[in-house]
């Protein structure tokens, strides 16, 4: 059997690199931890639509508004999440609109589908999406609103109401642009010297040791 080398023979330049590795993923970390995701929230009256169904109905009385939030800093949106209340929607299990209906917002269809409303009574339900991320991304920065509508995949066939007298909420749910894009007030890294510092620690304690 083979003892192996004594401590003092292991090179010091092999535990450096060790080292400046673990600090180069402490970097690492931080980076992705500065692409943050930050949630977005409206909540507004719902538009008190109560007629039959066309291809785009008004859920929204007014859009949701997001200024004030980061919606100019978003890369990217990630998830929505939509709270609302319908009356009589006949989106329920094996109802005639079930798979039908979908949500809209500035007039894109996010796929979110709106199932489970159930026909003779108002239900509330919180859905998460979406689809057509990207167009919804530019819409929403063009100027910091979303109007909620309710797309009808085959309208003209449900008598359906909105109830004005409940409000409808969004969440959305996007990654913040990499701070290194500018003017991202949440994205600020974190300075090298905290990220470095665990690391520099354990290198002086490993130098206390040697000495
Ligand atoms: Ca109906
Ligand atoms: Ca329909």
């Amino acid at each position: 059997m083979t003892a192996p080398l004594p401590e003092p023979y292991r090179p010091a330049v092999g535990r450096l690199i060790g080292y400046v590795a673990a600090v180069l993923a402490a970097l690492l970390v931080a980076r992705s931890a500065a692409a943050a995701q930050v949630t977005l929230t409206s909540t507004v009256d719902q538009s008190g639509f109560n007629a039959t169904t066309g291809a785009v109905n008004p859920l929204t009385a007014t859009p949701w508004s997001f200024v004030g939030q980061q919606y100019g800093q978003l890369a990217s949106i990630d998830s929505i999440t939509v709270t609302l209340s319908v009356s009589d929607g006949n989106t329920g299990a094996g109802e005639f609109d079930e798979g039908a209906w979908t949500l809209g917002l500035d007039g894109l269809d996010t796929g979110l589908l709106l199932d489970g409303f159930d026909g003779g009574q108002i239900v509330t339900l919180t859905i998460a999406g979406p689809s057509n991320a990207a167009a919804l991304l530019a819409s929403l920065q063009s100027d910091g609103e979303l109007a909620g509508s309710v797309i009808d995949a085959t309208p003209g066939d449900n008598s359906v109401v909105f109830p004005s007298r409940v409000s409808a909420s969004i969440e959305i749910v996007g990654t913040l642009l990499d701070s290194g894009g500018g003017g991202n007030p949440n994205g600020v890294p974190l300075p090298l010297a905290a990220l470095a510092a665990p690391a520099l620690g354990a290198v002086a304690v490993w130098r206390a040791r040697r000495a």
